[in-house]
Formats: C-alpha cells, sequence, structure tokens
C-alpha cells in the first residue's frame, strides 16, 4: 500500500508511535517558528525548560502582531525576544520584514521538512508541500530545545482539483468551497492533500492560500505536493538547493475523496460570524458596504496585491468607502513600490499599512458601527475586528478590489477579460531584516532584556486527589479562543502578563466572568461542540488556569486548544452523553471524585457528579500515556522539567 504526501513526511520523522489513525505519534521537528503575541510567553518556557541552544535546522521568531505599541509593553516584548532569540541561536525577523506565514514560506519553507508555529495558520506552508503544523507555544518551546511534537495520527483527506478557475475567480474561492463542503470542524482530526489536474494550474502563492485558510476547517494541516511548479517558485526566491519533490504514491489510501471542479466555481464569501458561511457574491447581491481591508496571511502575496493593483489602477475607491491594504512582506511591499504598482493603489486612494497582521487582529481599521467589512482575511468571527456589532465578510482580493470601488458586493468577473500576472522569474529578496544568532562562543555574553509586564507562568499544582468546585461559566457551540481570550488593540499589549490578561477572559461572552471565577476561586467550565477552535493562542489556557479552572467539560475540542489545556495542566473531558450537556447549569456544584487515581490507573470514563441537581454524568478523559503524565504533573512544563 502507497503512502500519502503526509504519511511520506511523518514517516521520515518519526519517532515514536505507530502510524494508525488516532494513535499518538511523536515527530522530529526540523523548524519552528513563533510570532510576537504567542512569542514571548514561549521563550519564557524555553527558557523555563533550561536548554542553552536550539536543536531544530532552523527557528524564526516574527514580529508581526503586536506593532501598534501603544504603550511600552509591545516594544519591551519585542527587545526580549530579539535577546533570546541572539544568545540561544534563534533567527530574528524584524518588525516590518512581514507577516510571519508569508515570509517563513518565501525565505526559509522547504518541501519535506517539519515545520510547528505557535500559530495556527502555521499550515500555510503545506503550499509548498511542508508538514506545517500550529501548536501551543509550550510544545513549541519543547521542540526547540529537541523535543518531538506529538498528534494524534489523523485521517487522509484528499481534494481532487480538476478543471482551471474562471477569470477573477480566486484560489481564496477554493478554500471557501472547502469549508462550505466540509464546516468549520469538518477537518478536525484530518490531513487534507491536495491533487489532481488542477493542483497545475495554481502557483504557490495560490497553493499557500489554501493551506493557510485549512486552519478554519479544524484540519491538523493542509498540503500540496512539491512539483515543478514549486521547484520555480523556490528557484525565483534563490532557493532552488532547497526543493526536494513530493508527491502522494498512485496508491495511497484516502478515508475520505471530495472532488472539486474549478471551473465551476464562482466569487464568494464567508458571511458573519463564521468562515464557513460561505454564499456566492450572486447571493448576497448588490448590498452596500462600508469597508474593504487586504492583506493578512492569507492573502497578501506579490501576485494578490498585483492584481488589486490592476483593479485599481486609474480608478477612485468608492466615497463611502475605506480601503486599507497590508502587504505581507517586506519583500512584497518593496517589488510593488519598484514597479510602479504600489503608486496605482496609493493614487486610487488606498490607505497603506505597514507589512504586519494589523486588522486581522484588531490592531486598528476597526469598522464603523454596525459596518459591513469586505476582507481578505481567514476569520470573521463576532466582535475579532474590535467593532462589536462588525458585520466581517472573507472574500478574495479580487472581489475585495472591485467592490471598494463601486461600494457595494460587486462580483469581480464583471471586469471582463482578465489580466495576466505572471510570477516573477526573481523575487526581490533581501534578508537583511533577518537577524542571525550570536555564535555560540559568544552566546553567555548575551543579556536578556526583560520589560516590566513581562510576568512569569503561572502557578501550576499536580492534579488534586478530588476535585469539588462549581460551575463558573456555560458556554454554547463553536466557541473561539477569540471568545475566550479576547485579542485587539487593548488586550494584545497584555500577552506577556498573564495575571493582567486573564481580566479579560470570556468577557465577550460574559463580562463578569473573571471577578466570579476568582471569588470562587477554584471551578469548571461547561461548554458545546468544537470548542475553543481558531487560534493557537495558549493565552486561553493560561489565563483559565491563573483563573483557577481545574476542568472543561464540552461536547467536542478543537484540537490545539486541547493540547494547550493538556499542556496548561486543565482536565478536558467530553460527555459521554452529549445530551448531559442539559444537566448542568451555570452555580451548580461539581464533584470528580477519585479523579487522580482514576486518571492514574488509565481509566478512559469518570464519573462527574453534579451534587446541586444530584445528577451523575459519564464523562470521559481520553488521555495517551504521555499526556495522562503530564495532566497528573500539573502540565507540560512541569512534566518536562521533571523529566530532566
Ligand atoms: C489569529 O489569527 O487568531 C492569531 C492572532 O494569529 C493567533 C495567534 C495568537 O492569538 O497570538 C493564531 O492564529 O494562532
Ligand atoms: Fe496574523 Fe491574521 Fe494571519 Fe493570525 S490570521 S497570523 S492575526 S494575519
Amino acid at each position: 500500500m502507497g503512502y500519502t504526501i503526509a504519511q511520506k513526511i511523518i514517516k521520515a520523522h518519526l519517532l515514536s508511535g505507530e502510524m494508525t489513525v488516532g494513535s499518538e505519534v511523536g515527530l522530529k521537528i526540523d523548524q519552528t517558528l513563533t510570532q510576537d503575541a504567542t512569542g514571548t510567553m514561549a521563550y519564557l518556557e524555553f527558557e523555563a525548560i533550561g536548554v542553552p541552544r536550539v536543536k531544530t535546522e532552523k527557528s524564526v521568531a516574527y514580529i508581526d502582531h503586536n506593532t501598534l505599541q501603544t504603550g511600552f509593553e509591545n516594544a519591551d516584548d519585542h527587545r526580549f525576544i530579539q535577546s533570546v532569540c541572539k544568545k540561544h541561536g534563534i533567527y530574528f525577523s524584524r518588525p516590518g520584514n512581514g507577516i510571519c506565514h508569508q515570509v517563513h514560506l518565501e525565505r526559509f519553507g522547504k518541501p519535506g521538512k517539519t515545520l510547528i508555529g505557535s500559530d495556527s495558520h502555521t499550515p500555510t506552508g503545506g503550499g509548498i508541500g511542508m508538514l506545517a503544523i500550529g501548536a501551543g507555544g509550550l510544545d513549541v518551546a519543547v521542540a526547540m530545545g529537541g523535543g518531538a511534537y506529538y498528534i494524534s495520527m489523523p485521517k487522509m483527506v484528499r481534494i481532487n482539483l480538476s478543471g482551471k478557475l474562471q477569470p477573477w475567480v480566486s484560489a481564496k474561492d477554493i478554500i471557501l468551497e472547502v469549508l462550505r463542503i466540509m464546516s468549520v470542524k469538518g477537518g478536525v482530526g484530518k490531513i487534507i492533500e491536495y491533487g489532481g489536474e488542477g493542483v497545475k494550474t495554481l502557483t504557490v502563492p495560490e497553493r499557500a492560500t489554501i493551506t493557510n485558510m485549512g486552519a478554519e476547517l479544524g484540519a491538523t494541516t493542509s498540503v500540496f505536493p512539491s512539483d515543478e511548479i514549486t521547484k520555480s517558485f523556490m528557484k525565483a526566491q534563490g532557493r532552488e538547493e532547497d526543493w526536494m519533490e513530493l508527491s502522494a504514491d498512485e496508491d495511497a489510501v484516502y478515508d475520505e475523496v471530495i472532488n472539486i471542479d474549478l471551473s465551476a466555481l464562482a466569487p464568494m464569501a464567508a458571511c458573519p460570524h463564521s468562515p464557513d458561511n460561505v454564499k456566492t457574491i450572486e447571493e448576497i447581491g448588490p448590498q452596500k458596504i462600508d469597508q474593504v481591508c487586504i492583506g493578512s496571511c492569507t492573502n497578501s502575496s506579490y501576485l494578490d496585491l498585483m492584481r488589486v493593483a490592476a483593479i485599481l489602477k486609474g480608478k477612485t475607491v468608492h466615497p463611502d468607502v475605506s480601503l486599507a491594504i497590508a502587504p505581507g512582506s517586506k519583500q512584497v511591499y518593496n517589488m510593488l513600490a519598484k514597479n510602479g504598482a504600489l503608486a496605482d493603489i496609493i493614487e486610487a486612494g488606498a490607505r497603506i499599512l505597514e507589512c504586519a497582521c494589523g486588522p486581522c487582529i484588531g490592531m486598528g481599521q476597526s469598522p464603523n458601527s454596525k459596518g459591513i467589512s469586505l476582507r481578505t482575511f481567514n476569520r470573521n468571527f463576532e466582535g475579532r475586528s474590535g467593532t462589536r456589532d462588525g458585520q466581517i465578510y472573507l472574500v478574495s482580493p479580487e472581489t475585495a478590489a472591485v467592490s471598494s470601488l463601486t461600494g457595494v458586493f460587486t462580483d469581480p468577473r464583471t471586469l471582463g477579460e482578465a489580466v495576466n500576472i505572471p510570477l516573477p522569474e526573481k523575487f526581490d529578496y533581501n534578508d537583511n531584516m533577518v537577524l542571525a544568532p550570536a555564535p555560540v562562543e559568544e552566546m553567555d555574553s548575551v543579556e536578556i532584556l526583560r520589560g516590566p509586564n513581562i510576568k512569569p507562568y503561572p502557578e501550576t499544582a499536580p492534579l488534586a486527589e478530588n476535585i469539588n468546585v462549581p460551575c463558573s461559566l456555560k458556554v454554547g457551540d463553536n466557541i473561539t479562543t477569540d471568545h475566550i481570550m479576547p485579542a485587539g488593540a487593548k488586550i494584545l499589549p497584555l500577552r506577556s502578563n498573564i495575571p493582567a490578561i486573564s481580566q479579560h477572559c470570556f468577557t465577550v461572552c460574559d463580562k463578569d466572568f473573571p471577578s466570579r471565577a476568582e471569588r470562587l476561586g477554584e471551578s469548571i467550565i461547561v461548554g458545546g461542540v468544537n470548542y475553543g477552535q481558531g487560534s493557537s493562542r495558549e493565552h486561553a489556557a493560561l489565563a483559565p488556569l491563573y483563573l483557577g479552572i481545574k476542568a472543561v467539560v464540552v461536547k467536542s475540542f478543537a484540537r490545539i486548544h486541547r493540547a494547550n489545556l493538556i499542556n496548561a495542566g486543565i482536565l478536558p473531558l467530553t460527555f459521554l452523553n452529549e445530551a448531559d450537556y442539559d444537566n448542568i447549569k451555570e452555580g451548580d456544584d461539581l464533584s470528580l471524585p477519585n479523579v487522580r487515581q482514576r486518571i492514574a490507573d488509565g481509566k478512559v470514563q469518570l464519573l462527574l457528579i453534579n451534587r446541586t441537581q444530584g445528577k451523575e454524568i459519564p464523562v470521559l478523559c481520553e488521555l495517551s500515556g504521555r499526556t495522562k503524565d503530564i495532566i497528573l504533573a500539573g502540565g507540560l512544563l512541569d512534566y518536562t522539567r521533571n523529566a530532566k
């Protein structure tokens, strides 16, 4: 039996476990990336692990999220990360160099290698045939220290692409179609591989748009083959020697196959407030819009922005629309500046931002009240834009650009004949904004620079014998990490300060939650399906840890968040019978008797007693040998320290 692309990479990196679906596999990690909003914590954790020099082939730290710098906090974090990188062997991509996923694809990613990143959109690297996975900061810290990264062996999904996109229909429309078919939880426990004749019609930046937004399916990762198209992209980046061919075997077996005819696709939008709430632009109709934002790690490549510039050239943005554009990297920005496309964009009236995440994470450009904003980004969760009642639609750069001119939702196919924008034979690359670490012999003299807002990792304790605590919060289905630990310009500066940021935990759902949890001392949270979807931010586990959350009981979890809860020593429990969700109310007194002993004995089923309602609720605590030991120890940091 042949192997899929992902199975080939996993096999070549397998340190422990067997490649049977659902069983835990430990992988050797070749590369890591961090960004600044998760990076400070990840490097504090790396320091706590105590390994002097990273053991990966390449580790890169990017500064791209917290670049508004409305106070000293972010600048201090940047300086801290820069000094850690210099000392411990990590490359440092300076603020201004671009968004981690875009830059990593351009300059560092390699087909056939493994990459984990403390950001959920790390699978962007799958666009060049990497096995690139989003993870919590602590998992990245452990991998930098030479430890394995563990996943449960995913199912394999093959998406066969046939035909060719019509003019003005875009790679974004392909992934929106996949989201329409599979939903935001359809990819959980799966790796999505693309194949078929249609793959040959897609350039690397287009493939990367698709693998990037595979994160919104809840998938472990997404991957394209590495072929001649990949080779010419890497050659144009001056990195031909980093290329290798990689494709699935003819007789590879997939658990699920989906067929998509590219020629049948139309421009689409993910409507508020979920990336899988997909409609065609035609179905939405010519509704008035207020704002357009173009950029983010999904759609900010040279190709995307050249298409946007071609649409805007010689025109003026509609008087009722604000258009903001953030190129994905310095390379892209610079090339647009040199070839005149930037002038076309400026001339049309766009508001040009620095190359960073910006509005995607609510760092500026929040829309007006009830404002309809078309964005080329990947997430439209409620409130994420910084405007609580903002109506965010996720669209392609082509749909965004043409709509910014007309002031209403507009199908870009109305533009008529397509413009042909070939990828350059040579990108204008220059790594002058990437700082190499100090040589080993100088590392001891590098001083780590810590600002006053940088606080230590919260206190942990080994799992207690019994848990007798109330339910402090009950939430519904599809709770995102943006609900649990909101981001945005006001809260992001607190990412290095868990006591302070925890005061914002769950305030989107219930503004009194932090004070109530603190008053109760210790408590349990109850939730519905796909709890914790979205970001990899471990703050969505560390803030609850700080607020005394001992367990989270839900119908089902999103992958990265579940791993982050375990890493933080919080019990991730699922209802054996989903209907029992109705048997707990906020404020009920709950018990998990003999919980430590039962988990130590390897019991999967535990008893949750609702003492207020006098009900016994069976719950599942599915842990492997390793994750069991992590939970017993009180989290991955203690487990790793104890193992030393
Ligand atoms: C996001 O898009 O939600 C983020 C901000 O990039 C997060 C990381 C974070 O919260 O810092 C992610 O996707 O993991
Ligand atoms: Fe940055 Fe947005 Fe991409 Fe997250 S999704 S890495 S915030 S651009």
